[in-house]
C-alpha cells in the first residue's frame, strides 16, 4: 500500500530515470549496464551509419541524445505531493491508507505524544528559572517521532539531531533519565559531560546525540553499511533537520549510502526553520526529497503532522530499506511552534500569527486526538486525567533529578581516551589539588565524592 505511493510517486516526479534502470536490471552493477550498451553500439557500428540510432558511451550516465538545447528546470511550482493519511479533522481520507491500528497502539500514541509534550513544558520552564542550562522543545513535531519510532524495529539504530527525544520516550527511555542528562547529575549515562538533550543510549539503540549539525549523517551510512554486512535484519534511520541538510556531511552520507548500498532511512524534519533562517533562505529546489532522486534513492514527502502518514512511510522504507539493502529518503512537512531553543526569541524573524496558525489550527497531537474521539476511544475525561497523571509522573522524576548530587568531578577527564594517558592524569591531580586548596570557592557538596 504504502509501497504504491512511494513507488508512484517517484515516477510521476522523475520519470523513473535511475529506478527503472536498476528495476530492470536487477540492481545490477552500473558498470554492467554501460558494458551491455556497448555491446550493442558495436552491432550497430557494422550498418551505414544513422546518427539516430547512436547511443552514447559515456561511462557516467545511462541516457539518449537529445538534438535540441534545453536545461533542464527545477519543478519548485508544483512540487512533490505531500502524503497523507489523515485530514486535519483526524477523518481517514483514503480508506486504502489507513494502517489500521489497535486503539491500545493509537492511545500508545497519543500518551507518548503528550508525555513528551508534558515533559518538553516542564523543563522549557526549568531552564527559564536557570534551573537547567538549557533546552530545546519538539512542539509541533511530536507526530514525526512517534510515527516513524513505531515503525521501526527496536533493533534498528538510531541517529539523530536533538530535536527527536519522542523517538528515545517511544522505545522506553525512563523519564529520570532524561531529566538526569539535563541535570547533568550522577545517574546521567553521559556522566555529566554534554549539554542538555543530548541524550543517548546504548541499550536503546540511540546514538548519542553530538551539537555539530549533520555529522551523524554520513556515520549513520557507515553504521548501516556495518548492519548490512552482519546480514542481521537491522536498518538504520537518520534524523536531521532541513537546515542541516545543507551541511556537507549530508551529501558525504547521501552519495555512499547509496552508492554502498545502505539499509538506511534518512529522515528530514521539514519545520520551515533553522534558528532564524527560513526554507528560502536554505535551498531554492524543492525541498529536500526533490534531492533524493539526484543520489539514486527513492524519496517521499509525508505530512508530519499526520502521525499515520510518516507511520506507514517509515514503516515501507524500513521493510524494502532491509529487503533490498538501499538507502530512503522521508521528508516530513511540519513546523517548529517552539522556539529554536532556550537561548532564541523568535518573535524576532516570525510573526505570532504564523506560530499560531500551526499550533491552535494543524497540530498532531491534536489530530490524533480528532481521530481517537471520533471511533469513541478518548473522551474529555480521558484527557483531563491523563494531563494530570503525566504531568505528576514528570514533576516527580523532575524532583529526583534536581536532588540528586553531579557526577564526580574525576570523571572529566576519564573517556577522553579509553585509557587515560599520563599528562591527563596529571593535570587530574593538579585540579584536586587546587579544588583542595581554594574548596571554599567550589560547590564541593554538589558532586559526589571520589
Ligand atoms: C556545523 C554546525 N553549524 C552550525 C551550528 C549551529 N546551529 C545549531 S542548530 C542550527 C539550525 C539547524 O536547523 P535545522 O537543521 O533545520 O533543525 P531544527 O533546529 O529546525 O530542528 C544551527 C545553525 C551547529 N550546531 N553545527
Amino acid at each position: 500500500m504504502a509501497a504504491v505511493v512511494v513507488s508512484s510517486m517517484m515516477g510521476k516526479m522523475y520519470g523513473l530515470c535511475f529506478h527503472a534502470v536498476r528495476r530492470t536490471a536487477g540492481l545490477k552493477a552500473p558498470w554492467l549496464l554501460h558494458r551491455r550498451a556497448f555491446r550493442i553500439s558495436a552491432v550497430h557500428r557494422q550498418q551505414p551509419f544513422d546518427s539516430s540510432l547512436e547511443k552514447p558511451q559515456f561511462p557516467g550516465a545511462s541516457a539518449d541524445f537529445v538534438d535540441h538545447l534545453e536545461f533542464i528546470q527545477p519543478n519548485v511550482i508544483s512540487g512533490i505531493p505531500v502524503y497523507r493519511v489523515m485530514d486535519r479533522q483526524g477523518n481517514i481520507i483514503n480508506p486504502s491508507q489507513d494502517p489500521q491500528l489497535s486503539k491500545e497502539t493509537v492511545l500508545n500514541f497519543y500518551q507518548k505524544m503528550t508525555l513528551l509534550n508534558t515533559m518538553d513544558r516542564i523543563l522549557y520552564e526549568s531552564q527559564r528559572q536557570g534551573r537547567i542550562s538549557f533546552y530545546m522543545t519538539n512542539y509541533g513535531e511530536e507526530g514525526t517521532h512517534i510515527g516513524s519510532a513505531a515503525a521501526l524495529e527496536p533493533t534498528d539504530m538510531v541517529f539523530g539531531q536533538y530535536r527527536e527525544a519522542g523517538v528515545l520516550m517511544y522505545r522506553g527511555f525512563p523519564l529520570d533519565l532524561f531529566m538526569a542528562q539535563c541535570y547533568a547529575n550522577a545517574d546521567d549515562l553521559g556522566k555529566g559531560r554534554q549539554m542538555p538533550v543530548h541524550y543517548g543510549s546504548k541499550d536503546l539503540n540511540f546514538v548519542t546525540i553530538s551539537s555539530p549539525l549533520a555529522t551523524q549523517i554520513p556515520q549513520a551510512a557507515g553504521a548501516a553499511y556495518a548492519l548490512k554486512r552482519e546480514n542481521l535484519n537491522r536498518a538504520v534511520i537518520c534524523y536531521f533537520g532541513e537546515g542541516a541538510a545543507s551541511e556537507g556531511d549530508a551529501h558525504a552520507g547521501f552519495n555512499f549510502s547509496a552508492t554502498l548500498e545502505c539499509p538506511l532511512i534518512f529522515f528530514c524534519r521539514n519545520n520551515g526553520y533553522a534558528i532564524s533562517t527560513p526554507t528560502n533562505e536554505q535551498y531554492r529546489g524543492d525541498g529536500i526529497a526533490a534531492r533524493g532522486p539526484g543520489y539514486g534513492m527513492l524519496s517521499i514527502r509525508v505530512d508530519g503532522n499526520d502521525v499515520f502518514a510518516v507511520y506507514n512511510a517509515t514503516k515501507e522504507a524500513r521493510r524494502r530499506a532491509v529487503a533490498e539493502n538501499q538507502p530512503f529518503l522521508i521528508e516530513a512537512m511540519t513546523y517548529r511552534i517552539g522556539h529554536h531553543s532556550t537561548s532564541d526569541d523568535s518573535s524576532a524573524y516570525r510573526s505570532v500569527d504564523e506560530v499560531n496558525y500551526w499550533d491552535k489550527q494543524d497540530h498532531p497531537i491534536s489530530r490524533l486526538r480528532h481521530y481517537m474521539t471520533a471511533r469513541g476511544w478518548w473522551s474529555e475525561d480521558d484527557e483531563r486525567s491523563w494531563r494530570k497523571q503525566s504531568r505528576k509522573t514528570v514533576m516527580e522524576a523532575f524532583e529526583r533529578a534536581e536532588r540528586r548530587l553531579k557526577p564526580n568531578p574525576e570523571l572529566l577527564f576519564t573517556d577522553v581516551y579509553q585509557e587515560m594517558t599520563p599528562g591527563l592524569s596529571r593535570q587530574r591531580d593538579s585540579m584536586w589539588r587546587h579544588v583542595q586548596q581554594y574548596k571554599e570557592h567550589y560547590p564541593v557538596d554538589l558532586y559526589e565524592k571520589q
